[in-house]
């Protein structure tokens, strides 16, 4: 039996849930349960947050899971890595107020910015020569300015209208992410062989999408 560990409720967890219907796997899936087993292929399914799928699947609680490219790669664990799913697609971005002008990224020299991901962020800076006071927070990052916590901020987009309800601009573009499968690189033999049986079946349906 392999385990595969999704987001329990999030933006990743219909298109998960989907993606495992679609390979033909079927399963009672209850908003109160924190687990459940397919009734006719050996996967068990668990439900987590999904900033703590990374940690599981590299522990080995999990054997598999899905999970946004930004959360796995901000954690140090992208060799995780499976196949890319091509569904919840989103970038991190860097932004400022609508108001300031903004020419380049060494603007952000000597700022402050506010983001949840801090490594992703420095990374980039650092790859650009830009030196700036990150300041991590977990959520409500597109407030930072207008409470005067940061200069500008650096966080999640899709379609641009949280940005543009808080007065702010998209001015640098620093990581593409979308859903991808991730697993432990320790599994049983046996376990393998279930993951490229699913492995298979994702292909497939990743191939009818298209
Ligand atoms: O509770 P849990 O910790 O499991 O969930 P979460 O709240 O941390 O994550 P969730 O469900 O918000 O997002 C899960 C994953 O979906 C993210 O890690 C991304 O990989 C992906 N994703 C895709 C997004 C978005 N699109 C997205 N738009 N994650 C977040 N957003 C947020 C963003 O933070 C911002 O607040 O949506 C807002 C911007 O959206 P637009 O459309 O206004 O630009
Ligand atoms: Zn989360």
């Amino acid at each position: 039996m392999l385990r595969i560990a999704i987001q329990k409720s999030g933006r990743l967890s219909e298109e998960s849930l989907n993606l495992i219907r679609e390979c033909g796997i079927s399963f009672v899936n209850s908003s109160l349960k924190l687990k459940t087993e397919c009734t006719n292929f050996p996967l068990e399914i668990l439900f987590l947050r999904d900033d703590d799928i990374p940690g599981y699947v590299a522990d080995g609680v999990a054997d598999i899971g899905i999970v946004g490219q930004n959360v796995l790669v901000e954690e140090g664990k992208e060799e995780l890595t499976v196949e890319k799913l091509g569904f919840s697609k989103c970038r991190l971005s860097l932004a400022v107020p609508k108001s300031d002008e903004y020419t380049s990224i060494h603007d952000l020299n000597g700022k402050n910015i506010a983001t949840s991901y801090p490594n992703l962020l420095k990374a980039f800076l650092d790859a650009q020569g830009v030196q700036a006071q990150i300041h991590t927070i977990s959520g409500s990052v597109e407030i930072a300015p207008s409470i005067g916590l940061a200069e500008a901020i650096c966080d999640i987009v899709s379609s641009g209208s949280t940005l543009i309800s808080n007065g702010l601009k998209e001015v640098e573009r620093v990581f593409k992410s979308e859903a991808v499968l991730i697993a432990s690189p320790e599994l049983s033999p046996e376990k393998r062989g279930v993951l490229e049986k699913l492995l298979f079946r994702i292909q497939a349906v990743q191939r009818a999408r298209k």
